[in-house]
């Protein structure tokens, strides 16, 4: 798509808001002609316009051969409001769209020497989870977030970053839910999938150390139409609780949660509430390692994030890295 230009997509956002009395739920109607002729724009013209606000997240109703109506800004991300409200200053930057936000601070990485910064976007046209798997991030109804961080702990730690992300419970507490984790990176609530976690890092060869870490965030916040095998699997907080939490507030929240468990590493707090939320404690699984299927029973967690399970009689404690995929089954 052509370049917007940035004054008539500011003169019709202020001309929607402008139709929105305080305290009214929408806007009254605003015919796209009458956004045409006043901004001498062509009617295609305006509607690219309102396509560009939707996907930023703002609320507009499309009313057929009618016009526009406001409903809200609730969802749309806001880089200064989430930089201002962070424990630990670091820098924020909200994109449209990218590949990935955890190939985009990898390349940013390689390329110039950067501080902590966080990177959300409002879509990825290849969002990634484990092992080569896709994660559908299409339009603005998720956070897709990557949080790049320096090294402040060792490799052994950075190992059990996933849990510590897992572990945060800032879903929990804005939506007044209780979300239930998938060992090792996925969250789940009322039994489908809501959010997954990428954890990625560079290390050094020759010192056997850190040098960066990134975590990659996903979370299903507004309605939005899967395709069909991720339906069956997946849902989003709007559609268990009917509730529309502002992506910004879930995003201060996790971040500062991940960096008051980073300070506290050594206590591994965020371990207790990662096991404590963990649902496959006491299941039967099958596990895929290297290809090949084993069958066992969860017997519980470590305190470094390894399974320990029951396969053929015998205790054996594995970890994410060794198992590709892993299936609930009834016995
Ligand atoms: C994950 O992997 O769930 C990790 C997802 C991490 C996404 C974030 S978004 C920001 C950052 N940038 C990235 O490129 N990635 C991170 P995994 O456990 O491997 O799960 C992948 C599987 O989840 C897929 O094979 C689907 O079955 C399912 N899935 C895909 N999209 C989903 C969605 N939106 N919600 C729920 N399940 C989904």
């Amino acid at each position: 798509m052509k370049k917007i230009n940035e004054m008539i997509y500011d003169n019709i956002l202020k001309k929607l808001k402008a139709s929105k009395k305080l305290g009214e739920l929408e806007g009254k109607i605003i015919s796209g002609e009458e956004i045409a002729k006043e901004e001498q724009i062509t009617r295609s013209y305006v509607s690219k316009v309102i396509a560009k606000l939707i996907d930023k997240g703002y609320d507009i109703k499309r009313v057929n051969r009618m016009g526009y109506i406001y409903q809200s800004d609730m969802k749309v991300l806001d880089e200064e409001y989430i930089k201002s409200h962070l424990t630990n200053q670091r820098n924020v930057q909200v994109l449209d769209s990218v590949d990935s936000t955890n190939n985009y601070l990898k390349k940013m990485k390689k390329n110039e020497k950067m501080e902590e910064m966080v990177v959300i976007a409002n879509a990825q046209t290849a969002g990634r989870g484990r092992l080569g798997r896709s994660f559908t991030s299409n339009n603005a109804s998720g956070i897709y977030m990557s949080i790049l961080l320096e090294p402040t702990f060792s490799l052994e730690q950075a190992k059990k970053l996933t849990c510590l992300a897992a572990g945060a419970t800032a879903i929990d507490q804005l939506a007044n839910v209780e979300t239930k984790i998938k060992w090792v990176n996925d969250i789940y609530l009322n039994s489908k999938k809501i959010s997954g976690i990428l954890t990625e890092a560079a290390t050094s060869i020759e010192q056997g150390s850190l040098e960066y870490a990134i975590i990659g965030i996903g979370i299903n916040m507004y309605h939005q139409e899967f395709n069909e095998d991720i339906r069956k699997i997946a849902t989003s907080i709007e559609d268990e609780t009917n509730q529309i939490i502002s992506r910004n507030d879930l995003i201060i929240a996790i971040i500062n949660q991940i960096d008051k468990y980073i300070q506290h590493m050594d206590d591994q707090i965020y371990m207790d509430e990662y096991i404590k939320k963990s649902f496959i404690i006491g299941k039967y699984v099958e596990l895929y390692k290297n290809n090949q299927l084993f069958k066992a029973k969860v017997l519980s967690i470590t305190k470094n994030g390894e399974l320990q399970v029951i396969i053929n009689n015998e205790v054996q404690i594995v970890s994410s890295g060794e198992i590709t995929r892993m299936v609930i089954t009834n016995e």
